[in-house]
């Protein structure tokens, strides 16, 4: 038979997980969200060749939102990303403890990826890209930029979805 030890470094990281968990659920279970909305974003991710032209000159790895990004709060926002790059994104809000991976696209054929969650809160949800990319130019485009709202460039790999 195994024996528990009390406060090993295992249980302790066991114990702060399941209380991390355990907080997170209540706040779920405690705050219900009204969803009084629904907005669809569509997404277009192209690389480089295709992509926007950087503060270096450079074309980058893109993401174009094809909607507008301002939702009303309490919102189911659904996201539809098209792909067009042969290689992987994908999407992170660390707001919303989030993040969704966008498989490549082939041979000029989009991947589509679509995922939902419910904007609660006013203020601005910044995403950014989490996967390495951007390699044709030293993944300029994943850098945190000069707003400084954590990794990846604005307009590039990084944006907001305004809640209003
Ligand atoms: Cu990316």
């Amino acid at each position: 038979m195994k024996t528990w030890i009390p406060f090993s470094g295992l249980s302790l990281l066991v114990l702060g997980v399941i209380g991390y968990f355990g907080v997170a659920m209540a706040h779920v279970i405690t705050t219900p969200t009204p969803v009084t909305n629904t907005v669809t974003i569509h997404y277009k991710i192209v690389g480089a060749e295709a992509g926007a032209l950087g503060s270096d000159g450079k074309h980058h790895d893109t993401f174009t939102a094809l909607e507008a990004t301002t939702v009303p709060a309490g919102s189911r926002v659904t996201i539809v990303v098209s792909n067009y790059d042969n290689a992987m994104h994908g999407m992170a809000f660390p707001d919303l403890h989030l993040a969704k991976m966008i498989s490549a696209g082939q041979d000029g054929r989009p991947s589509e990826t679509v995922f939902s969650f419910v904007a609660s809160q006013t203020g601005k949800l910044r995403w950014y890209c989490p996967v390495p990319c951007d390699g044709d130019n030293q993944a300029w485009a994943m850098r945190a930029d000069a707003n400084g709202g954590g990794l990846g460039q604005d307009g590039f790999m990084a944006g907001y979805i305004n809640v209003a």
